[in-house]
């Protein structure tokens, strides 16, 4: 079944291409557009759309308020009125950071692509004056806001455009706009964007090895430099330099010199530890750095906080089965703030940090042991800390937290870690450590969400990412159950499923003392792309997402604008490729990947397999360049050149293929000598490293 695949299809019949644009169909709230149970009456949209009936209904009032007895006009003005409707208001409607009172009115003729090369859409700007500059409107749309040039003073609430502007330049002026790559414009019938070929997958992925040691996160360094900081699951972080693609070298990390340890207060164990680490926008000036981790109660005193099973949430924390002998809410997610302010002149030379809490900007007790994601994330453009957590596990979320909108299990977060507000505040807003909140977070159109919530419904929300190139698609993977491992592009305020639905297959709890939600209660967002367990391993059906990134970086010129993602077992990665451009909509292709015959570090590969052991798959990572590493079990890989494994891409200029560098040590050249097998993957073999975070 790929149906979960169909649902976020954006496809409708009245196709305009109208080019790329730089976001994804969203509605002028920000949020994603709902699907619809029928058609709107009024406003020709039938099955997504930024209307409901009530807001259909206002709009057919509106428009019949317009008193217009011209019907050519009025069909012009019925869809443009309509136009607030379409799964691409957000854009229609923003130019520039700021809204309009009418959509950006095509007001040039675009040629459609490929096939449709002869047609055009027509200058629907020209058009919208042309039929309706004489024909009186009452509260007229196109009455200019403010004092814009070639405007004339209204002086009535019945105009015509004549009356309020000089020509159809300024009309078109005010109220045109070319669609471009980046961009749409409305020309009288919904926005749609034309399936084109999907283009062939890359051949593959070739990797080469640059580092031994084996880690949880990845955060480019602030500063912009060719460094970036490496945490382990234990508790420690390190100051690393990048080599540079093609020179030999491996990854510049001394394992024995952490930039700070922190392995006396995280606790760690199979499924707990140190998730995640991020670092302030504006590290290189504050020094702010942040860690995300578990500790356990009995052993850190300062490990205290309330439990995420609690009376609102419908939870007795005495009623939890204790794991192990656990008492209930031993464990906690924290995150915490560091400083590396006074080990060096200015932070960006710091090369090490004390390992004094700066400040608690989170701490919640756990339910259960598992599923509990952790990662932490600047927003690209809004600069607040996203903080993903998972429902708390204990089996198909007992409680429901994931979809009670008083519970932070199972939800994305988005807090303000720049704006602290008083101890008092925070007691009576009922934080969870020491945040504001985003006014724009979606608790100010939804009251029944806790103000950190931005999405809900996740399981496990096993690695996010932003798009460096649209930081609207923030995508993340979330681990599934038994059957199916999804990729959901996480929107404001939107509900990924999780209980009512695992992926695209509707969910049934064993157990629900936390009570259950129904169907049709919630309008859930399907993933954008996934895979049965079955899929990757026929066997024990084991499986388990780690969410990637968007491959931006020149190096790899066939993977370029493709979202990289692949499996914790590291039984295969995938590269999908958004199509149409602008629709949230993906086609997903496994590919082979293999080890540059010129790796700095031989890829531990093994006799009668075709693939680099990578051992467990925990993270992808990007540095400054935008490349892209892959955090394993057994060391960290990056994305290199395809003609370094023989992979044919024809947009990769060869002729700039670099020798290996003198950097090269003569022991990875030895063991490249004697070892053939470097494009061999090394099944998983040593269950001593199984490392359970996930299931
Ligand atoms: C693309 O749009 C044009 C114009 O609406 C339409 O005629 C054509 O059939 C569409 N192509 C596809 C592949 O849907
Ligand atoms: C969609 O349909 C279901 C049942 O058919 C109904 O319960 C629900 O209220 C409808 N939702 C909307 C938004 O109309
Ligand atoms: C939506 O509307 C279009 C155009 O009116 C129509 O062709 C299509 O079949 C409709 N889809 C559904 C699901 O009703
Ligand atoms: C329609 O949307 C409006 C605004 O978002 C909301 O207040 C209203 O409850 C919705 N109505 C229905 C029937 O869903
Ligand atoms: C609507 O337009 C008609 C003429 O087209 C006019 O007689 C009538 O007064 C108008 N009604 C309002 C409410 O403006
Ligand atoms: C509108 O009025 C202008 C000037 O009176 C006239 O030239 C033009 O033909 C009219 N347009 C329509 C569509 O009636
Ligand atoms: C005309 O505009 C005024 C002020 O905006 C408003 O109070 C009045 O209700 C409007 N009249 C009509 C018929 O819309
Ligand atoms: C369309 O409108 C924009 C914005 O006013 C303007 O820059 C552009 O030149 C116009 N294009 C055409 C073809 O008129
Ligand atoms: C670190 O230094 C920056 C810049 O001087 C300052 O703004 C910030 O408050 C300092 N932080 C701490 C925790 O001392
Ligand atoms: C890949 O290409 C290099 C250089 O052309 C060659 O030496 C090597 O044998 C090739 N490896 C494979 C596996 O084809
Ligand atoms: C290919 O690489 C060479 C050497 O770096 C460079 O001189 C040349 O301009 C590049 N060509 C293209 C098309 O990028
Ligand atoms: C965005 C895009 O694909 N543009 C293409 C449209 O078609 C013309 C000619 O048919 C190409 O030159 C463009 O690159």
């Amino acid at each position: 079944m790929e149906g979960a695949l169909a649902i976020a299809v954006v496809s409708c019949n009245l196709l305009l291409l109208l080019g790329l644009s730089h976001s994804l169909p969203l509605c002028t709230n920000s949020w994603a557009p709902s699907r619809l149970n029928t058609s709107l009456t009024f406003c020709p949209y039938n099955e997504t759309s930024c209307c409901n009936s009530t807001e259909d209904l206002q709009l057919q009032k509106q428009f019949q308020a317009m008193n217009i007895s011209d019907l050519p006009c009025a069909s012009v003005l019925k869809s443009i009125l309509c136009a607030r409707c379409d799964p691409y208001s957000a854009e229609l409607y923003t130019v520039d950071s700021s809204t309009r009172p009418v959509p950006v009115l095509c007001n040039s003729s675009v040629a459609l692509n490929s096939s449709q090369s002869s047609q055009q859409v027509n200058n629907f700007c020209s058009n919208v004056w042309d039929t309706c500059q004489n024909v009186s409107i009452v509260n007229s749309p196109f009455a200019p806001p403010l004092q814009v040039q070639g405007a004339l003073p209204v002086n009535s609430n019945v105009s015509k455009l004549t009356d309020t502007w000089q020509s159809k330049t300024d009309f078109c002026n005010a109220f045109g706009g070319a669609s471009s790559a980046g961009s749409v414009c409305f020309a009288g019938e919904p926005v749609t964007v034309n399936n084109s070929e999907v283009p062939s997958p890359p051949h593959g992925l070739c990797l080469e090895k640059i580092g031994n040691g084996s880690y949880l996160s990845m955060y480019a360094h602030p500063d912009g430099s060719n460094r970036a900081f490496f945490s382990n699951q234990e508790g420690k972080i390190w100051l690393a330099t990048i080599p540079e693609e093609g020179s030999g070298g491996t990854l510049g990390l001394d394992e024995s010199n952490p930039f700070i340890d922190l392995t006396d207060e995280v606790h760690y164990d199979t499924l707990f530890g140190m998730m995640s680490i991020a670092f302030h926008p504006k590290f290189a000036q504050n020094g702010r750095f942040f860690a995300s981790f578990n500790c356990d109660k009995v052993k850190w005193p300062e490990c205290t906080g309330r439990c995420a099973c609690n009376s609102d949430v419908k939870c007795d924390p005495s009623k939890l089965g204790t794991d192990n002998g656990a008492q209930p809410c031993q464990f906690h997610t924290v995150v915490v703030e560091y400083t590396a302010n006074g080990t060096a002149a200015q932070p960006s030379l710091a090369t090490s940090a004390k390992p004094s809490e700066v400040r608690r900007i989170f701490t919640m007790g756990l339910p259960f042991t598992s599923q509990h994601g952790g990662q932490i994330l600047f927003g690209p453009d809004d600069g607040y800390l996203y903080f993903m957590m998972g429902d708390g596990g204990g089996g198909g979320d007992p409680y429901n937290f994931s979809q009670n909108k008083k519970s932070l299990l199972g939800k994305i977060m988005r807090l303000n870690v720049d704006n602290i507000p008083s101890a008092a505040d925070i007691n009576k807003l009922g934080l969870w450590g020491n945040y504001s909140i985003p006014k724009d977070n979606p608790f100010s159109e939804d009251t029944d969400l806790q103000p950190e919530i931005w999405a809900l419904g996740l399981r496990n929300p096993w690695r996010c990412s932003f798009d460096s190139e649209r930081p609207s698609y923030f995508t993340c993977g979330d681990t599934g159950e038994d059957l199916y491992e999804e990729i959901d592009v996480i929107t404001k305020g939107g509900n990924y499923g999780w209980r009512v639905y695992e992926g695209p297959y509707p969910f049934n709890p064993t157990q629900t003392p936390g009570g259950n939600t129904s169907v049709n209660s919630i309008s859930p967002i399907f993933p954008v792309l996934g895979y049965n367990h079955s899929e990757v391993n026929k066997n024990e059906g084991s499986a388990s997402i780690t969410g990637g990134y968007f491959y931006r970086s020149k190096t790899d010129p066939c993977m370029y604008g493709r979202y990289l993602y692949g499996d914790l077992y590291a039984g295969a990665i995938w590269a999908a490729i958004e199509n149409p451009g602008n629709s949230g909509s993906f086609n997903a292709s496994k590919i082979p990947f293999g080890c540059a015959h010129d790796t700095p570090i031989q890829c531990n590969s093994v006799p009668q397999s075709t693939l680099p052991a990578l051992g467990y798959l925990y993270s992808f990572g990007e540095d400054n360049s935008k490349d892209i590493f892959i955090l394993a079990s057994k060391g960290v890989y990056r994305v290199v050149r395809p003609s370094r494994c023989n992979y044919t891409c024809s947009k990769e200029n060869v002729t700039s293929v670099a020798s290996p560098g003198p950097a090269a040590t003569p022991r990875s050249y030895a063991s490249r000598l004697s070892n053939p097998y470097n494009n061999l993957v090394l099944l998983v073999t040593s269950l001593s490293q199984f490392l359970l975070l996930f299931v």
